[in-house]
């Protein structure tokens, strides 16, 4: 039998297509690619923040800068959404966390698919933002029937990919020649189409109930709407843009500047108004129509640690408290409200992991071993606390792998314009989301926490300190 390719492997021949595919159609992004290929080599170089800001085992982050991407697309129904469950799982992708952007006046909820274990996250870490329209936040009953209606009508897959769906399921692999043909099929379901597939009148009905519906309900499939490389210095990026033609949003989303950065720090460029063509009225009156369709943009983003939930909930609560102060303000003044506001954030990372405010992996220092077991403390935190003093192991940060709602919704609504926005109530829709994924999503803080718990083991383990109860 043929063997099969893994699904790392997969996942990294689709993101290579998918990057390829996205900058023949936005070339904005291949400009973007450039400039951050050329800071990060800047950074590296003059190692201010350089490989300090890889954080998980260097040497393993080192090699997946290049080829780290994230990407978003927006489905239409729960069964769009399950098959997109299926697809993302032949790239060993899962869906991690649940995002309700409904209190931030989207009318969509969403997940994360991206690998979960250290290998396939070293291997290559791409990961899509997949969010689904919630149709019962559309108001007007008529225009809600007729999206429903729309979307029913449309096969966002290729019906070889379903195919290739099936087999993977039954026989549990892709063999070469299955897994270059789903490569393709599958780009497919992502790709631009100019032409919608309604009249303008309908097109600009489903945009003034809300610019995200039209762009769900109007084409052919979920386009890609952006694909974002990783930056490790996101302020000289966001300052060197407009030297590169490229024109950021005003404020970068997420923490401020740090020491030790945290979580996820983004920014991006305005999404491009883009010729499409409505087609001819049923009754041939006349013919195709031409309008405009704002959606797909760049982004660039830099990582820091993942926080424990501790972490999380101080973060959190800075960032609600920093909205006061920050409110009105752009760019540097925006960012050194914020800096304020964060100062209660501990910015080094001994007390940020005695604090348990943030996750850290623990790996023995080459070459060193323990003299005197019987004189380390029996309290595993006070072990681990004195081995890192001793210079025995070593601790570093997690990266952080997932998004955050309030930069999501940051980053949606720079590239949907102020204009329109809506206030939706908070109801939670989590139950209904995973019903239609078909599955529970994973909850990112038990992912880090088995990580960085089954880090320390195993180093300890090398160590000969291995817990014997
Ligand atoms: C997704 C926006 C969320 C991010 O990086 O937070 C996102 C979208 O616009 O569809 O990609
Ligand atoms: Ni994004």
């Amino acid at each position: 039998m043929a063997r099969h390719v893994s699904c790392d492997d997969i996942r990294t021949r689709f993101s290579s297509a998918m990057s390829d595919m996205y900058r023949t159609e936005v070339p904005q992004y291949g400009t973007l690619l450039k400039l951050v290929a050329d800071i990060n080599a800047q950074t590296l170089y003059h190692n201010t923040r350089g490989e300090d800001a890889l954080t998980t085992r260097g040497g393993s982050e080192m090699a997946r800068i290049e080829i780290e991407r994230h990407g978003a697309i927006r489905l239409g129904t729960p069964g769009e959404l399950h098959t997109m469950r299926r697809v993302f799982a032949v790239m060993g992708m899962s869906p991690v966390g649940y995002y309700d952007l409904a209190p931030a006046g989207m009318p969509v909820h969403a997940t994360a698919f991206r690998p979960v274990t250290d290998e396939a996250l070293a291997r290559n870490p791409f990961r899509v933002f997949t969010s689904l329209l919630r149709l019962e936040l559309i108001e007007d009953d008529d225009l809600r029937a007729r999206a429903a209606a729309i979307l029913e009508r449309r096969q966002i897959f290729t019906d070889r990919l379903l195919t290739l769906l099936d087999r993977f399921d039954s026989e549990g692999g892709l063999n070469d020649e299955d897994a270059t043909a789903f490569v393709i099929e599958a780009l497919e379901t992502f790709r631009w189409h100019s032409h919608a597939t309604v009249d303008a009148e309908t097109y600009h009905a489903f945009h003034q109930a809300h610019r995200l519906i039209a762009d769900v309900v109007c084409f052919r499939g979920p386009h890609i709407n952006h694909l974002t490389p990783r930056t490790l210095d996101i302020d000289a990026t966001q300052q060197a843009m407009p030297e590169w033609g490229i024109t950021p949003k005003a404020t970068i989303e997420g923490p401020p500047r740090r020491n030790c950065p945290i979580l996820l720090r983004q920014t991006s460029f305005k999404a491009l108004e883009e010729p499409i063509l409505f087609p001819a009225d049923e009754g041939g009156k006349s013919g195709e129509e031409s309008g405009t369709h704002t959606a797909r943009f760049g982004e660039i983003e830099q990582r820091g640690a993942a926080l424990t939930r501790r972490g999380r909930k101080l973060y959190d609560q800075l960032l609600a408290a920093s909205r006061d102060a920050t409110h009105g303000l752009e760019g540097e003044a925006q960012q050194r409200a914020l800096r304020d506001a964060f100062l209660d954030f501990p910015d080094d990372e001994t007390t940020l992991r005695r604090e348990g405010l943030a996750w850290f992996d623990y790996q023995p220092n080459e070459g060193a071993s323990v003299t005197n077991v019987a004189a380390l403390p029996r309290d595993r935190g006070a072990l681990v606390e004195a081995l890192i003093e001793q210079d025995v192991i070593r601790a570093r940060p997690i990266t952080y792998e997932d998004f955050l709602p309030v930069s999501a919704a940051g980053i949606f609504r720079s590239n949907l314009g102020e204009g329109g926005a809506q206030q939706y109530a908070a109801t939670d829709s989590r139950a209904e989301f995973e019903a239609a994924l078909g599955a529970a999503v994973e909850d990112e803080f038990a992912l880090y926490e088995q990580r960085s718990e089954r880090s320390l083991s195993d180093c300890l383990a090398q160590l000969g300190l291995a817990p014997d109860a």
